[in-house]
């Protein structure tokens, strides 16, 4: 199951057909499933924490297939479905359990797996070397309940990762969050001066670009809460609800101003190519202007960045109220540029299709009140 990076769908004008697909690195997907599989709040995650408090341990694969069958030997089968107290008894047995890979169903327990041996691995201890392996070797994530250490220890998509407690991984997601709204305020500010020279057409390639540069940063950090917010299950309520205060809209105004400034064609797959452009960047390339501007698809030298842009006016039209996407999409279309569109009156709005004589007036009014707003800023 492929989760979206960021439950908000705040009225997101979701212009460019598959945008929303395009998401942060792929790699973390398998791992942010299966944390959310186990965590608090879950009945895999209420079994974990019995066995780590009744101080046995736990091997337990999150899978069953031909290749795990074929690695299992000894045990019982069993298809029955999962309680947190079944997988708790179950784990007082030597070996390992296997569950199906949704954690609905327990299939298999008390088997001893054999992995391949020449698979490598870091870990010492059997049982972990063993879940490290059956990991890497079937696919499927596998959960190991430290007896001595007291730990559980998650290996997914050739990564380990450690659960932490609810209490330590909330003073991070609360440092994190508290730069998201560093961030954020920034990008508002920046956004802001951006709208202002738009409505003036005094843009210059530099000032879009910045914009375009906080978003990548907000994104980012946001998407690092993101993964809090999912480890922490049911514990991180409050944490999701600011996380969606905070990003609403950015990821719709992403598409926007990505619109507004992309070099000529307007062709369907450019945006989302270069939405995936700008996802491409490491964080050293996403400090450097010059390179955002390439992934917009802006090629030449420094002196590039100083070059005069106009928008197309997707980003200021998303401001203007209950305005529906195919609307914007033909406003735009007709007048292919901001200036062109703040220019317009009334008359020539009702020329576009499917602008009547009253939205023609609320859009009129919309884009003067946007412009007296920008000055006034
Ligand atoms: P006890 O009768 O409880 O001692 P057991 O057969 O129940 O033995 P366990 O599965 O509890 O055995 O494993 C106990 C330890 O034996 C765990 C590990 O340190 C060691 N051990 C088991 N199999 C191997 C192996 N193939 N290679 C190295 N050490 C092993
Ligand atoms: P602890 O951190 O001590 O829990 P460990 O890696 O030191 O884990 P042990 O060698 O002490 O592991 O083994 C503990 C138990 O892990 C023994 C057995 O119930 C289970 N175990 C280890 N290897 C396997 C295996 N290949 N298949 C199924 N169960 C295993
Ligand atoms: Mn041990």
């Amino acid at each position: 199951v492929r989760s979206t990076l960021l439950p908000l769908a705040h009225g997101a004008l979701n212009i460019v057909e598959g945008a929303a697909d395009v998401v942060l690195p792929e790699r973390d997907e398998p791992m942010r499933a299966t944390l959310a599989l186990m965590a608090p709040g879950t009945a895999l995650r209420d079994g974990l924490e019995r066995i780590l408090r009744g101080n046995t341990g736990a091997l337990i694969v999150l899978g069953f297939d031909e290749t795990v069958a074929a690695l299992c030997t000894g045990g019982f089968h069993l298809d029955v479905e999962f309680a947190a107290t079944r997988l708790r008894e179950l784990c007082k047995m030597d070996g390992a359990v296997v569950l199906t890979s949704d954690g609905t169903k327990i299939v298999r327990a008390a088997v001893h797996l054999m992995p391949d041996s020449t698979i490598r691995s870091e870990e010492s201890g059997t049982r972990h070397r063993t879940a490290e392996r059956v990991a890497k070797q079937t696919g499927f994530p596998v959960i190991s309940v430290s007896q001595s250490m007291h730990i559980i220890g998650l290996y997914v998509n050739g990564q380990r990762h450690v659960l932490d407690d609810s209490a330590a991984i909330l003073s991070r997601a609360n440092q994190a969050l508290a730069t998201l709204e560093r961030y954020k305020s920034r990008l508002d500010e920046v956004a802001g001066t951006l709208s202002a020279l738009e409505i003036e057409d005094l843009v210059t390639v530099r000032e879009a670009m910045v914009v375009v540069q906080r978003m990548e940063m907000v994104r980012r950090i946001a998407d690092e809460v993101e993964g809090y917010v999912i480890e922490l299950g049911t514990d991180g309520r409050l944490l999701a609800l600011q996380l969606d205060e905070l990003m609403a809209g950015v990821d719709s105004d992403r598409t926007l101003i990505v619109r507004d400034y992309l070099p000529e064609d307007l062709e369907r797959s450019a945006p989302v190519k270069a939405m995936a452009e700008l996802d491409g960047l490491t964080a050293g390339e996403l400090l450097d202007l010059s390179a955002v501007s390439r992934a917009l698809g802006h090629n030449g030298g420094s002196e590039m960045l100083d070059a005069p842009i106009s928008p197309r006016g997707f980003r200021l039209l998303g401001r203007v109220p209950r305005l529906p996407g195919p609307v914007v999409e033909r406003i735009v279309g007709h007048f292919a540029s901001l200036q062109r569109l703040l220019g317009a009156t009334v008359d020539d709005l009702q020329a576009v299709d499917g602008v009547g004589a009253a939205r023609a007036r609320s859009v009129r009014e919309g884009l003067s009140r946007l412009a007296e707003v920008s000055m006034l800023e």
